[in-house]
């Protein structure tokens, strides 16, 4: 298998020019020149820049932030503090205390079904998911519904993968509490129109609550106008690290919160009976805080930043039209979801009759990379009618030359499954 041959050197950048970044920018890349890795939806490549401000963290400013009396814990402090201005920045949002570290979007989701879900969700009164979820914004709060007599209701999504807008506008009403949604959908690439959606809750009062992890890495965002309650997502599908992620919240909703975990630094006063909580952010991060992941997490936003995000978007479209085009010229493949040129950088598909779990193995056999299952979609495959698809994802450092090997991978898959 090529993902146990590492390079001897460097060899630099991959054929089949452009890419936005070279692979020496990666490490793991360019140890593994051949590798074609197309699962940037699961998690993406560190670069460099990432790994180093971890480094320098820990070799230079690391101690317990918030609590130490001397100048290495204050320094430890500023550390984490310019890291969540620097990612409040990076997704436009101004008031930094409203940006929550967890540990990434489930958490973040999580945390929201639970403290805020408790709170302000009554038996008799319905939350609305869709159909497209990944199950970190489907369990929770089909958990919530349960535990207190509310209803789940799953709007539908038309065929080509897409909620549908009538539908969710004709079951949002006096009972609806939340919507709860993904901006991108990781299984098919869907971007859904956020705004339109707040719309629609707003018209019922409802909340919005919007899982960002397939956004936040191939999207420019600027939150603080996108009029949503709560936005979610993880540093490690953007170049982060991973266990690092961020709950964006309305900070009239995060003060009225009860906290969603307690213990040291998110309070203000503990008595004998009764404990009084920090002020946001602090309040709902209970525990040491995880510093050095949040300062790469911040040069993963630099990175993309000094990129562009509109740049990133467009590399990521070119990558998927062609995707799919050479796909589709394969007899036999099958993809799900809206128009290339309209997904953000994903293609789920399959491949005639070949099960997508020995087509990942066939292309990983050939250093090629893919998911191959429900994608944590569950809900969806059941809608799509399938029981899994194989999913290529793309990000910066793709090139022409990962769509080439994926392709000859499928090719190989056929012949060898006669
Ligand atoms: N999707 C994928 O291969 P965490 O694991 O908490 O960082 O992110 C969860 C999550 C939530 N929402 C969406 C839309 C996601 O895509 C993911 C993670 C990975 O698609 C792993 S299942």
């Amino acid at each position: 298998m090529i993902t146990t041959r590492p390079a001897t050197g460097d060899r630099g950048r991959a054929t089949g020019e452009p890419a936005l970044v070279g692979r020496s920018d990666f490490p793991l890349l360019a140890a593994f020149p051949d590798l074609h890795y197309l699962d940037s939806a699961a998690t993406t490549q560190k670069p460099r820049a990432v790994l180093d401000a971890m480094t320098q963290y820990y070799s230079h400013d690391n101690a317990n932030p918030h609590r130490g009396a001397y100048a290495l814990s204050a320094r430890a402090t500023e550390r984490y503090h310019e890291a969540r201005e620097r990612i409040a920045r990076f997704v436009g949002v101004r008031d930094s205390a409203r940006l929550i570290f967890t540990r990434g979007t489930t958490e973040s989701l999580n945390l929201v079904a639970t403290a805020w879900g408790r709170q302000n969700v009554r038996a008799g009164d319905e939350i609305i998911v869709t159909g497209l979820e990944h199950h970190a914004n489907f369990v929770p709060w089909q958990q919530l519904a349960l535990s207190i007599g509310a209803s789940l209701r799953i709007c539908r999504i038309t065929s080509d993968g897409r909620i549908d807008l009538d539908e969710l506008r004709s079951m949002t009403g006096s009972r609806t509490k939340v919507i709860a949604f993904g901006h991108v959908s990781n299984a098919l690439g869907t971007i859904n129109p956020v705004s339109e959606i707040a719309a629609i809750a707003r018209t019922v009062g409802a909340i919005t609550v919007v899982d960002g992890a397939q956004s936040a890495p191939h999207l420019a965002l600027d939150l603080d106008s996108l009029n949503v309650d709560f936005f979610a997502f993880s540093g490690h599908k953007m170049l982060g690290p991973m266990g690092c992620g961020v709950l964006v919240g309305r900070r009239d909703l995060l003060e009225t919160m009860q906290p969603y975990q307690s213990g040291g630094d998110m309070i203000e006063y503990v008595g004998d009976e009764r404990t009084t909580w920090n002020v946001l952010p602090h309040k709902f991060e209970a525990g040491t805080p995880n510093v050095a992941d949040a300062v790469g997490f911040a040069a993963a936003c630099d990175y993309l930043g000094a990129i562009g995000m509109d740049v990133v978007r467009d590399h990521e479209r070119q990558l998927m039209v062609l995707a799919s085009e050479r796909l589709l010229a394969v007899p036999g493949v099958r993809i799900y979801g809206p128009p290339a040129a309209e997904r953000s950088g994903v293609v789920s598909f399959t491949v005639a009759d070949i099960h997508p779990h020995d087509l990942a193995t066939i292309l990983d056999e050939t250093g090629v990379c893919v998911r191959a299952g429900h994608h944590c979609a569950q809900p969806l495959m059941r809608r799509l009618d399938v029981p899994a698809t194989a999913r290529a994802s793309f990000y910066i450092y793709n090139t022409e030359a990962d769509i080439d090997a994926l392709v000859a991978g499928v090719e190989r898959a056929k012949e060898l499954f006669g």
